[in-house]
C-alpha cells in the first residue's frame, strides 16, 4: 500500500485511488455470504440494490457492511480529502451480470455537473456558490473488476477540467483510450470524487460484479434532505455514529472525526 502522503497527491491529481487489500479474503468471504441471504432477485433491469436514506440500506445486513463505514485504511485518504468533520450522504450496491451495458459517463459538481449549463467547447468558470468539490465515494469491491470484467470507469483528472466532456467520448466511450476501467480487484477500496467524470461500464465477466459504494460529504453539506437510518441489528461506535449526524458547521456543531478516536 502507498504511504499517505503519496495516495493523497494520487487522488487529487487523478481525481480517483484504488486501495487493493482493503480487506482480507476472509472479510470479502464474509461480505459475500451475507449478500447471498439477502436472495436479492438477479441482476438485470436493477443494477442498484440496498440503497439508503430509504432505510439504512445494507447496513441492515450486519455488522461487516458497518464496519466498512469507517475502515481504518480508508478514514486517514477521506480525512486528507473531507477534512476532519463529515458525513454518510448516502449508499447502494451495484450488481451485474455477464452481458449488461454500460451506463452514461457524468459527474455531480464541477464543468460536467447536470445544472452546471456549460457548453461543449467553451472554458466554464466555476461558480463561487456552488460545490465543486467535497463529496467522495468509497466502492468497495466484492468481487474481481477491472478492465477485462469491467465495473467503475472514469477519465483520470477530469474533476479539474473546465470544460464539458466532448460529445465524441460521451457517445462511445468504450472506443475511448482516455476512459479506463480500474483494476479493483475483491478486496480493493476505489475512492473517487464526484467530480470526476465516471460512470458504469459494460460488464462482461461470467462472475457477478458486486460493489458497495459508501457516500461521504463534508458536514456542512448534502446532496438530499432524507438522512441514511442507522442500523437497528447493529450497534454503531460512537465514531460511526457522528457519520449519520445531519449537516452542520464543521467543529461549531458537528464533531472531529479523528480527535479522541485515533
Ligand atoms: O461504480 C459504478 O458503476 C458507478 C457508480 C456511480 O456512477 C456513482 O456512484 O456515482
Ligand atoms: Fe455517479
Amino acid at each position: 500500500m502507498e504511504d499517505l502522503e503519496t495516495q493523497q497527491y494520487l487522488l487529487d491529481l487523478q481525481g480517483y485511488l484504488v486501495v487493493e487489500n482493503a480487506l482480507s479474503a476472509d472479510e470479502v468471504a464474509t461480505l459475500n455470504a451475507l449478500f447471498n441471504q439477502q436472495q436479492l432477485p438477479p441482476p438485470g433491469k436493477a443494477q442498484r440494490f440496498g440503497s439508503a436514506p430509504d432505510g439504512p440500506g445494507f447496513l441492515q445486513w450486519g455488522k461487516p457492511f458497518c464496519d466498512l463505514l469507517d475502515h481504518p485504511k480508508i478514514m486517514p485518504i477521506l480525512r486528507a480529502r473531507l477534512g476532519d468533520c463529515f458525513r454518510l450522504d448516502r449508499l447502494y450496491g451495484m450488481y451485474m451480470k455477464a452481458g449488461m451495458k454500460r451506463g452514461r459517463l457524468h459527474a455531480d459538481y464541477g464543468a460536467m455537473s447536470p445544472i452546471a449549463n456549460s457548453v461543449q467547447g467553451e472554458y466554464f468558470h466555476f461558480p463561487k456558490h456552488e460545490i465543486t468539490d467535497g463529496f467522495m465515494v468509497v466502492a468497495w469491491s466484492l468481487t474481481d473488476a477491472g478492465p477485462d470484467h469491467g465495473g467503475f470507469c472514469c477519465i483520470p483528472g477530469s474533476h479539474k477540467s473546465h470544460y464539458r466532456l466532448p460529445q465524441k467520448i460521451f457517445d462511445a466511450p468504450e472506443e475511448s483510450p482516455y476512459v479506463i476501467i480500474p483494476h479493483a480487484p475483491a478486496g480493493s477500496a476505489i475512492l473517487f470524487t464526484e467530480a470526476l467524470t465516471h460512470g458504469t461500464s459494460a460488464w462482461t465477466a461470467a462472475h457477478q460484479r458486486r460493489s458497495l459504494l459508501y457516500k461521504y460529504c463534508v458536514s456542512q453539506t448534502a446532496w438530499r434532505p432524507k438522512r441514511v437510518q442507522p442500523p437497528t441489528h447493529t450497534a454503531l461506535t460512537p465514531r460511526q455514529q457522528i457519520l449519520f449526524r445531519g449537516p452542520a458547521e464543521p467543529h461549531r456543531h458537528f464533531p472531529s472525526l479523528f480527535e479522541g478516536f485515533e
